[in-house]
């Protein structure tokens, strides 16, 4: 079994201007640099051969390039605390509509995918006992954020492997857009 996602992956130059704002929230377990993107859809666990399936419907999942902006932070909570902090992205019907076509890559390779909205976004740390008043004080300092526009040509089929540090990701396929 493998854990998929689809994802666009964040340049480096914006990538880098994210980072500097990872700090200041205790209890943010901050995601390294190499592991920022945005998830256009969530596969789950998946056996191999169906994997395989997978990464060649994917193929069909295309749009034109476009430009995309990072635009604002949120957090994300499960009714009790706050579990991740992120990035927002500035609204964009190309990446909603590249975004359902991973999800019906998905559906047409067999895999059952959550009925979940999709709202994208770029988790920028996991919260492990973070206080709620320091949540919102770290969103209040940062909630300016906008990116440059960045030009999106390709996204990519990743693994997720969990470990001690959290989880590692590794590109297992590309697809030029
Ligand atoms: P997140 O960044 O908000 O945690 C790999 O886990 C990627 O898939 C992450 O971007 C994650 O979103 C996203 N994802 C979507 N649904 C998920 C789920 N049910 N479990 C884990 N990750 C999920």
């Amino acid at each position: 079994m493998v854990r998929l996602f689809a994802a666009v992956p964040i340049p480096f130059d914006i990538a880098e201007a994210l980072q500097r704002r990872q700090r200041g929230l205790p209890g943010a377990r901050w995601r390294p640099i190499d592991a920022l993107h945005i998830t256009l859809a969530f596969y789950g666990e998946v056996v191999e051969t169906r994997a395989d399936d997978l990464a060649a419907e994917l193929t069909r999942a295309r749009v034109d390039p476009f430009e995309l902006t990072l635009e604002g932070v949120g957090a994300f909570g499960d009714g009790h605390r706050n579990r991740a902090v992120w990035a927002g992205v500035a609204a964009s019907g190309p990446l909603n509509i590249l975004a359902g076509r991973c999800r019906a890559a998905g559906q047409r390779a067999g895999v059952i995918m959550e009925s979940r909205d999709y709202r994208p976004h770029v988790t920028l740390a996991y919260l492990r006992a973070a206080e709620d008043d320091r949540v919102g004080a770290w969103m209040t300092g940062h909630n300016r954020l906008q990116s440059p526009p960045f030009r999106v040509d390709r996204f990519g089929l990743y693994a997720s492997v969990l470990g001690g540090a959290g989880s590692h990701y590794t590109l297992e396929r590309e697809y030029l857009l």
